[in-house]
Formats: structure tokens, sequence, C-alpha cells
């Protein structure tokens, strides 16, 4: 990447981490793969606190990493719009700032950031021009995804060699988890990792892991399904750093991690339990099997995004372990199947099964990663918009 533009990039954080993960990525690559100048105006510095403990929650504007940080409040004042803006999610820019944007010479461009999904209608709607209703300035769509004709995936140059470093190196290993609390897990107990959304799948689930035969150790860093994860121990919300155990199963309460340590836990796991948009990315990078919970939505229109991704990510994969993959997915995701079984039984066949997903994942991360960086395939779309 090259270039000189300046940029802004736009974030609402309208709930929980993952708008504020992915604008942050962009622009963070955005001065590390093209050295321009950079702004993140996000409205919640709280939500970016927890990703980058090194920002301070109550400054209008910092600098970490060489982007500019810039608190969006109601009176922000905004300067001269950058040569780029990106309206991350369909964000809303203020009115005073868009229209700025038009009345500069030359004039901003403006690009929606759409969310990820794996739907077949995004390659023909990627990079579509957005005509504005009433200012003349152009603004176009921009697709992450999973081909060629999409815009990609965040995915920094240097992941594969820090993968695996950490994998090469026991002492970093030992050093995440002795900053989370706890000695490394034992070498025969297979490690999980479980992010998510309150699910009433979990109980299903646990007990599965709590009845086998091999011992398994779940990391359960903060978030929305912690609690349910207490439940089923018959516990209130646990302290970071404690354990509970149940037959086979040891589950351990971690803090919040930062984005980076986060990614360390997953590259280290036999399994993954993501969620939202970011995490399930990562955990495409961390070439482990993995399972998602897809952000749920009115109507149930994110089972046609679940189903598009497994359309996608089961290419290639034998119908033996396809069909118990979905209906892992499936059971974990779909309320209408507590108490089915469809859990616990699609576990029991997948579980023996880690090399061969781990190959699948390390094949499918390929692939994925030829569309290039989405860092990289944005700056080179902006520019041949811009000549
Ligand atoms: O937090 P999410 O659910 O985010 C979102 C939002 O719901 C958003 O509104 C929606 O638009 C989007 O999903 C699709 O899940 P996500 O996207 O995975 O973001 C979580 C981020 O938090 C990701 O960058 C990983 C990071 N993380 C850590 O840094 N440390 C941790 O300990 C954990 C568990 C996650």
């Amino acid at each position: 990447m090259q270039g000189s533009r300046s940029w802004d990039v736009f974030c609402r954080v309208i709930d929980n981490f993952g708008d504020a993960a992915v604008c942050w990525r962009l622009a963070q690559r955005l001065v590390a793969g093209n050295h321009a100048a950079t702004r993140l105006w996000i409205d919640n510095l709280t939500a970016l606190y927890a990703l980058r403990p090194e920002i301070a929650i109550d400054q209008s504007k910092q600098s970490l990493a060489g982007v500019e940080i810039c608190h969006w409040t109601a009176d922000a004042d905004f300067g001269t719009p950058a040569d780029i803006v990106v309206d991350a999610f369909g964000c809303d820019l203020p009115d005073e700032y868009a229209q700025a944007m038009a009345a500069r010479s030359p004039k901003s461009l403006w690009v929606v950031l759409e969310y990820l999904s794996a739907e077949p209608w995004v390659a023909s709607h990627h990079g579509l021009p957005s005509p504005h209703p009433c200012l003349a300035v152009d603004r176009y769509f921009f697709f992450p995804g999973f081909g060629p004709a999409t815009g990609g995936l965040p995915r920094e140059p240097d992941l594969a060699r820090r993968r695996e470093e950490y994998l090469r190196h026991p002492a970093m290993r030992e050093a995440l988890w002795r900053e989370a609390g706890f000695s490394l897990p034992d070498r025969e107990a297979m490690q999980i990792t479980l992010f998510g959304y309150e699910n009433p799948a979990v109980a299903e689930l646990l007990d599965a892991w709590a009845a086998g035969a091999a011992p398994v150790v779940v990391a359960v860093p903060r978030s929305r399904v912690s609690r349910h994860v207490a439940t089923f121990f018959g516990a209130a919300d646990p302290a970071n750093g404690k354990a509970l155990r149940r037959g086979g199963l040891e589950a351990r309460f971690l803090p919040f991690l930062s984005q980076d340590r986060y990614d360390e836990l997953l590259w280290g796991a036999d399994w993954n339990f993501v969620r939202g948009e970011d995490s399930f990315v990562r955990a495409q990078w961390a070439e482990r099997p993995f399972v998602w919970h897809v952000y749920p939505q009115a109507q149930g229109a994110h089972f046609a995004k679940l189903d598009a991704f497994l359309d996608l990510y089961c290419t290639g994969l034998p119908d033996t372990l396809t069909g118990p993959l979905r209906r892992l997915w499936r059971g974990w995701n779909d309320p209408a199947r507590v108490g089915s079984g469809d859990l616990a039984g699609a576990w029991a066949e997948l579980s023996g099964h880690g090399p061969d997903l781990c190959e699948h994942a390390h094949h499918w991360a390929l692939k994925t990663a030829a569309a290039g960086d989405l860092a990289a395939n944005l700056v080179k779309f902006c520019e041949s918009r811009l000549k």
C-alpha cells in the first residue's frame, strides 16, 4: 500500500465491541500500511478502551499507533474533512461535516463500509455507487467478504508470523495464562474458548463436555455468556481468575482481554466459540475448528447469514463432518433446537476429528486470505475512484 491521502473513519458504537474493533483495525492498518494521516472519530471510547487499554477514556483527542483517536461528541470540532471518509456501517455522518465534504476542493470521497456477510448478493453490491439524496459528493458501498469480488477481510501482513511465533514458544502461552490468573492447562486437556451472547444452549454443551471421556478446559473471557456458564455450575457470576469444575470440565473465568491477547487465546485453543463480526474473522485466522454465534437479528435474518457462510466454509469437507458441523452451529444459534440433543450429538461426532478440522481450517484461511487485506483493498478502491 502506498499513498498520502488523509482519512477520517467514523464509528458509532451500536452495542458491544464489534463496531469499535473493526474500525480500530482499519484505522491502524491505514496508518501502518499506507502511512496515511488517519483520524478515528468514535462516539464511545469505553468500547475502544476494552480492546486497547492504553487509551484514556477522558481525552477528546489522543494518538495511538499513529492513529488520531477523536471522541465524536455532539459538539466535536471536525475541522476540514479528510480526502477519504469512511462511514462505518452507515453511521450517519454529521450534517455539517457531510456538507463540508461536498464544499471542499477536491471533494472528499465517501465510502460506506458495510457489515460482513457471506451471502451471494454481496459480490454484486460491493463497490456500487450510493448517490447522496441532496449532496454532490461521490459515495460508494464497500463490502467486506470472502471472495475476490468483495473487499476481503481485515488481516495484518504479519499475522501468520506472529501466530507461528506464539505457537512455537510455550513461554508466551504460559505468560498469557499467568496474566489471566491461571497456570497452563494440562497438555491432555482439550482447550476451548467461549465468547458469545446470552444462549439457552450453553447448559447442553457444557453437559456434553463435562460427561466426555477427555478433560476439557474452557476459557471464558468476560462476556454476555459468562453468567450462563456460571449458572450451569450453580454459581453466581464468578470473579475473574476463578475456576469452576464438574466432571471432566473446568471452566476458567478470564477478564476481557486486550485484542492482541485475545488473538493469542484463539491461536492456542483446540476449538473457539466466537460471535459477531470481528472475533468471527479472528477465529478463521486462528486456523482452528470454531463455532460462530451470529448476531441475532429480527425475523431470524441472521440464519441466512449463518447458512451462507457454512455453504462456503464446508466446501471440501467430507459429508461425515459437514453434517455434524452444521448441526453444531445450528444448535448453538437456534433456541428452538435446545433440548433436541443435536448439540451433544454433533459434538460427539466431531470432537475426535480435531486434526481433520484443523487441516480444513488452514486451507480455508489460505483461500480466504487470498482476497487480500480489507484496508489494502479499500485504499486501492479509493485511489481508482479518485483518479
Ligand atoms: O462484540 P460483538 O458482538 O460485536 C458486534 C456488535 O454486536 C455490533 O453491533 C455488530 O454490528 C457486530 O458484532 C456484527 O462481537 P465481535 O464483532 O466479535 O467483536 C468483539 C471484539 O472483542 C473482537 O475484536 C474481539 C474482541 N475481544 C477482545 O479483545 N478481548 C476479549 O477478551 C474478547 C472475548 C473479545
